[in-house]
């Protein structure tokens, strides 16, 4: 199957605050293959399911890189109990607001408390990258968008821009 379609700005469906998941399932494992497809073929190291239109908190990454085998990875209802005072700035992108970059200060480590694929609870320490995509994935469980972080003139510059986009393409 052709993989699904991941939503862009201005589309309102990126402000929603995504739904706890009550039980992994089967649909919820389909869920997880679809959201992989769409992150794999895009290319893009993360992924949340409101990208591809689903309201619910499930995140995909992969932080491999271009030579080296697939780590995929799942999150599940992820929660952030610890962020530490040190702040980290990193260049950040997304699926969902195309070729657009900017730096963006975060905590550097946090600690995250998810559910993996067998609904089994799980807890893991996250620094770098990881730290960064993670904050950036659960942002999007939230209705938040890595704009949100920097000054309002740059926020309204970018989504100014893409509502452009967005009327010139719907003549
Ligand atoms: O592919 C992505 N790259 C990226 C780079 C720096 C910080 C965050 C990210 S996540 C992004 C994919 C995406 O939009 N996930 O929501
Ligand atoms: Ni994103």
């Amino acid at each position: 199957m052709a993989p699904r379609d991941i939503i862009v700005l201005p589309d309102k469906k990126l402000r929603l605050v995504s739904e706890t998941v009550t039980k992994v399932d089967s649909g919820i494992l389909k869920l997880v293959e679809e959201m992989f497809q769409a992150m794999y073929e895009a290319p893009g190291i993360g992924l949340a399911a409101i990208q591809i239109g689903e309201p619910r908190r499930v995140v995909t990454l992969d932080l491999a890189g271009k030579d080296e085998p697939k780590a995929p990875q799942v999150f599940i209802n992820p929660e952030i109990v610890w962020s530490s005072e040190e702040t980290n700035v990193h260049e950040e992108g997304c699926l969902s607001i195309p070729d657009y970059y900017e730096e963006v200060t975060r905590p550097a480590e946090v600690k995250v408390k998810f559910l993996d694929q067998e609904g089994k609870p799980q807890e893991g320490h996250a620094s770098g990258i990881l730290a960064t995509c993670l904050q950036h994935e659960i942002d999007h469980l939230n209705g938040v968008l890595f704009i949100d972080h920097l000054s309002k003139l740059k926020r309204d510059r970018v989504l100014k821009k893409y509502t452009k986009v967005a009327k010139r393409a719907a003549g």
